[in-house]
């Protein structure tokens, strides 16, 4: 298969790249992405040299340049790409509309016109809003997204729908709960707290530490993904979870903990505004259609993933003072577009 992974140079898509490369070597991967803040090619930086995999600086919003690329053959797109932080979309919220409707809708155009045969749409937990107590969220739950990254995404999944429905194109979407591993920008929690510990600086907490999140490790995630995308039923969509559920005071503990820090490097500041307090994936769907679950106990997960923070120190520190950005000008801005 050849396959155009969108927005693989970010955290989920770069771990879904070397997923792929390492379970399925005959494929190839065209990589497409902006490489706005969030995009690394350092993440990549393994299969720099491989003949599967070529990778291209550009915006899913770019019907032309969209267009380009799904002529050499494409067969089938995989839409990582987005704007992911929600505290960045309570700032700037036009960015996420931009890319995350607008440049979804031109995908899905451009894939209808060159019949693409699959469409794989990567959604969040985070459309279906925030629950009580008790519950999970299936994927018959009404979406009810209350920040401008959720509504940007539940929009993008109503357009995908709504091309499966009105054009038949063959459109799966997965709505997966909060990812953690390697190569996660260091303004999510984890990788802030994680990195933020290991220099003995301070670990934000917004508002009472306790907002419930669940927590699955990206390679069972990018796992799920490869199911769906081979084995999926179009015009679905499927929840995927690990049913590790902890409020964000607990997992900072626990990180903690594990790290031998001091829990006095926790610190509660001002709660982030419309903050969802509890989200909870039911995985039902996947496991029992497609024979998926998740392999990685939040325990493992987290050792490995500090493990990897400890080992990968050059990789976060270039993040932290902004060296990062140069990669794609030092290594391939001069080769040009690898694809063609
Ligand atoms: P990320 O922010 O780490 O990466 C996003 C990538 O998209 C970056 O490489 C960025 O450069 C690229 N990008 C942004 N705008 C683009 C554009 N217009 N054209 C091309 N590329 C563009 O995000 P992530 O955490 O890897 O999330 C990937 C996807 O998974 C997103 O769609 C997100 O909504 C979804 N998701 C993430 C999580 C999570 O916990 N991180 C959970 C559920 C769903
Ligand atoms: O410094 C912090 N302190 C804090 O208490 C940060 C960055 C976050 N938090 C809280 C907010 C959330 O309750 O921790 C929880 C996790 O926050 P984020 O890492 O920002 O993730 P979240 O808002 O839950 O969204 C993530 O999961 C769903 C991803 O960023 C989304 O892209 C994905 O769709």
């Amino acid at each position: 298969m050849k396959l155009l992974v969108t927005g693989g140079a970010g955290f989920i898509g770069s771990n879904f790249i070397l997923y792929m490369l390492e379970h399925h070597k005959d494929y190839d991967i065209i990589n497409l992405d902006k490489l706005t803040y969030a995009g690394n090619l350092e993440n990549l930086k393994s299969i720099d040299g491989s003949t599967h995999y070529s990778f291209i600086r550009g915006d899913i919003a770019d019907a032309k340049l969209v267009g380009d690329i799904m002529d050499t053959g494409i067969d089938a797109v995989i839409n990582f790409a987005a704007e992911s932080h929600v505290d960045r979309s309570i700032l700037e919220p036009a960015a996420f509309v931009k890319t995350n409707v607008l440049g979804t809708q031109t995908l899905l155009d451009v894939a209808k016109e060159k019949h693409v045969s699959r469409f794989v749409q990567i959604s969040t937990d985070e459309v279906y809003g925030s629950l009580g107590a008790t519950g999970r969220f299936t994927e018959t739950t009404c979406l009810h997204p209350n920040s401008p990254y959720s509504a940007s995404k539940a929009s993008a999944d109503m357009l995908a729908l709504a091309y499966h429905e009105t054009f038949n194109m063959p459109v799966l979407i997965t709505r997966t709960s909060n990812n953690y591993g390697p190569y996660q920008f260091p303004e999510k929690l984890l990788p802030l707290a994680i990195t933020n510990l290991f220099e003995n600086k301070p670990v934000p907490i917004y508002g009472d530490g306790l907002n419930v999140r669940d927590w699955i490790y990206v390679m069972d995630n990018a796992e799920a993904i490869d199911r769906v995308l081979h084995k999926g039923k179009e015009g679905e969509v499927y929840n995927i979870g690990a049913g590790y559920e902890s409020s964000n005071i607990s997992l900072i503990k626990t990180v903690v903990k594990l790290m031998n820090k001091s829990e006095s490097l926790i610190t509660y500041i001002k709660d982030r505004p419309g903050h969802d307090r509890r989200y909870a994936i039911d995985p039902s769907k996947i496991m029992n259609t497609l024979g998926w679950s998740s392999r990685t106990s939040l325990d493992i997960g987290l050792k490995t993933t500090i493990d990897w923070y400890e080992g990968n120190r050059a990789w976060w520190d270039r993040i932290k003072s902004g060296e990062y950005m140069k990669y794609y000008e030092q290594n391939y801005s001069s080769k040009g577009l690898k694809a063609y």
